[in-house]
């Protein structure tokens, strides 16, 4: 790798994230189902079928994990505490097996030294709510709070931060709207219900967590750069239209108590009753903000109903996700969200990294350079004075990617699906030699 450590200002936190349901196994330790379980139940949603009952089985080997998070030299772990193992209809009672994990799992990062940041949610809805329509109900922030009462009850005298939610576009914009996530739906309606009740939510469980003492609170939102086809009117409109569901809808409500005007053309008769009077609580304080960064898309005008516009191939090199590589999109998003935002609010690059094929055992360059390029851009925004405290690598582990299965392999280390052993890649070895200069 070309960074080093001491290159970071002093104090900078280096990490790596993962999530409950891409980990953990879903059928261990009495969890819940999920509605991402029923969602990889129906054919053509994911991959093969594939789902994250057993996963990368790091409810029984997070010890070697953890292990591998600390010898790789990080000083903080991401990672994310399930709703369903917790509380495995959503409401009501309690896992005690669950409530364990999460109190063990808490300590063993104490243990070696890597500070805990919890995100509350990364998006295994307990069955049991996706039934009473799941974010789409207005009720849904209120069961959030209860459980962010419980699993904080218990583990939040100990985290070193925590943030509600995951990637509140994929939670509204992804599931409801384009329906390529759990539970699968495409309804203006239902995305707009969806979108103000995870901010919602976010400001309910920040409340709970203020209350029960806790420090250090944020929101991590994910960001893509739009990138307009050409150098028409019209393309500029479309990749604006982009940019305000992606990148301004979620800011817009936490830091300025109001949502793009372009999104309200379309939103406004859908959204839930109430709404305007939503904002004090949902611009509860926070202490940071979280930003997960992988890539640009190229946005051109299209026929259709609103947003009619589409995603077009783009010519930079990509990803075995298919994303364009774009490093010049993270320290933009820095940059921009510091100044019109949040205006010296600590930043934490909470996200970044990239999928790349089954290299077991060769070299894993393309890893290796997209790590440096990205560091390189957060690096130039420091030294522009944006307040950036942290940067995370994701992920730790391959793991279980959602709706394409256990293909696109995102880990420092490798996972064998069929026996569950770990090989740090190449790309782990050299981040460790550099996290040690
Ligand atoms: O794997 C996901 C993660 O769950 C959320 N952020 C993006 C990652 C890569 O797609």
């Amino acid at each position: 790798m070309r960074f080093k450590r001491s290159e970071f200002p002093e104090g900078f936190l280096f990490s790596a994230a993962t999530s409950s349901y891409q980990i953990e196994g879903h059928g261990f330790g009495g969890a819940g189902k999920t509605h991402w379980d029923t969602f990889a139940a129906t054919p053509g949603n994911v991959v093969r079928a594939e789902h994250g009952q057993r996963a990368c089985d790091h409810y029984h080997r997070f010890e070697e994990d953890l292990d591998l998070a600390r010898d790789l030299g990080l000083d903080a772990y991401r990672f994310s505490t399930s709703w369903a193992r917790v509380m495995p209809e959503g409401r009501g009672n309690v896992n005690p097996e669950g409530l364990d994990f999460y109190d063990r799992l808490v300590d063993a990062m104490l243990e070696r030294g890597l500070k805990p940041q919890a995100t509350l949610y990364h998006w295994e809805l307990p069955v049991a709510l996706a039934d009473l329509g799941g974010w789409r109900n207005p009720d849904l922030p209120n069961w959030f709070a209860d459980f962010t009462e419980v699993i904080m009850g218990r583990i939040g005298d100990r985290v070193f931060s925590c943030a509600p939610i995951n990637e509140p576009w994929c939670v509204g914009w992804l599931s409801h709207f384009m329906g390529h996530h759990a539970p699968g739906l495409r309804d203006i309606r239902a995305t707009a219900h969806a979108m103000h009740h995870v901010l919602v939510a976010h400001g309910r469980a920040v409340q709970v967590m203020r209350g029960l003492g806790m420090k250090n609170l944020g929101a991590v939102c994910n960001f893509e750069y739009a990138q307009p086809v050409d150098n028409s009117a019209a393309a500029a409109e479309a990749a604006g239209l982009y940019d305000a569901y992606y990148n301004r809808f979620f800011l817009g409500g936490l830091f300025q108590g109001s949502y793009p005007e372009e999104m309200m053309v379309a939103f406004a008769p859908h959204m839930p009753q109430g709404w305007e009077d939503d904002f004090d609580l949902i611009q509860t304080p926070i202490d940071w903000l979280g930003l997960n960064y992988y890539t640009r898309k190229v946005i051109a005008p299209a026929d259709g109903a609103w947003p009619a516009h589409a995603e077009v191939e783009g010519p930079l090199n990509k990803t075995q996700m298919g994303w364009e590589i774009y490093p010049e999109g993270l320290h933009h998003f820095l940059a921009w969200v510091h100044e019109n935002y949040t205006k010296g609010l600590p930043l934490y690059v909470t996200e970044n990294g990239m999928a790349n094929a089954d290299l077991l055992g060769r070299e894993d360059t393309e890893r290796m350079a997209y790590l440096d390029d990205h560091l390189d851009a957060a690096k130039s925004a420091i030294a522009q004075d944006v307040p950036l405290e942290g940067y995370t690598f994701w992920s730790l582990l391959d793991n279980y990617e959602w709706a394409f299965g256990y293909e696109k392999r995102f880990g420092l280390i490798h996972v064998d699906f069929d026996t569950l052993k770990r090989t740090p890649k190449a790309s782990y070895h050299a981040i460790a030699k550099a996290l040690s200069q």
